[in-house]
């Protein structure tokens, strides 16, 4: 085979290369991948977790073809799961899909769904435009909390049985939480935008913790890209985590400096799900 044709084959292969396997991060904190020749591509951090890291693909002398990382799903228990490593800090998360009693998961629902004061607000974009959210939002908390625009009034006459949910998680977390805010989307039609949640009410490195209950949906990050990259997240690392009815997602750590998260629409039929984010706010 001439030289020219051995070039032309490479760059055939390579841009014909199969799509990558999903990878799945197990329980216990490891990296499980379906493709051994993969693991060369991730690092390890002192604490023995896996770190994603961007991939790239020789395709013909001097030049390379940018791929985007696999996603990484997260299915099962996970105590300590580690997402990046930043000069910001550790971005770490923890899921527990089975942390509220299986049997009482539809009465809990059925109560957050009557019993909260369930409104449709607006956004207020930079411009000055406004947008009815496509979610319906409920608020408790000890302190006013502003996001997207949005002014929430402090309201401490929280519901016994979001106060029930804000003692167990925070005798599994040992933080004390004194606000939350609720989510119900409708159906496959709701869904949040990519955001983090930054504002600076809540601190530096926040800790928030979200119960679902209800529907699944899947729960999207994605880690943000260097300043040279633009905003463009094309080869970002991306994370899904089906949330499942009755569990617990914690994310602490640089988690909000580092990533965006969201909700997506959907396309097929959903019922609805109620999700509870529980937060610390300090006084501006
Ligand atoms: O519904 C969820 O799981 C996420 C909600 C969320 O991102 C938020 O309230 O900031």
């Amino acid at each position: 085979m001439s030289s020219n044709d051995k070039r032309r084959r490479a760059r055939i292969q390579g841009s014909w290369a199969p799509p990558q396997p999903r990878r799945s991060a197990a329980a216990g904190g490891q990296t499980k991948t379906e493709d051994a020749s993969e693991v060369k591509h991730q690092s390890r951090t002192s604490f023995g977790q896996s770190i994603p890291e961007q991939r790239f693909q020789y395709v013909d002398q001097g030049q390379t073809k940018r791929e985007q990382p696999p996603d990484i799903w997260i299915e099962h228990e996970n105590e300590d799961y580690i997402l990046s490593d930043e000069p910001s800090g550790i971005s770490r998360i923890r899921y527990y899909p089975k942390f509220f009693d299986e049997q009482k998961l539809d009465n809990m629902y059925s109560t957050l769904k009557e019993k909260l004061p369930w409104e449709q607000r607006r956004d207020v974009k930079r411009n000055g435009e406004s947008y009815l959210q496509p979610r319906l939002t409920a608020w408790f908390g000890d302190l006013p909390y502003s996001y997207s625009g949005v002014t929430l009034e402090a309201y401490s006459n929280w519901n016994p049985l979001v106060a029930e949910i804000k003692k167990k998680i925070e005798d599994k977390t040992k933080l004390h939480f004194n606000s939350v805010l609720g989510n119900l989307y409708r159906n496959e039609h709701d869904g949040v935008e990519w955001h983090a949640d930054d504002e600076p009410s809540l601190g530096k490195n926040p800790t928030i913790a979200s119960v679902t209950f209800g529907e699944r949906r899947t729960f999207e990050m994605r880690k943000n890209p260097p300043p040279e990259e633009k905003g463009d997240y094309t080869y970002q690392q991306h994370v899904k985590i089906p949330l499942l009815p009755g569990s617990l997602l914690i994310m602490e750590g640089a988690t909000q400096v580092d990533w965006q998260h969201r909700i997506p629409k959907e396309y097929h039929s959903k019922g609805p799900r109620i999700n509870l984010t529980y937060r610390i706010i300090y006084p501006q």
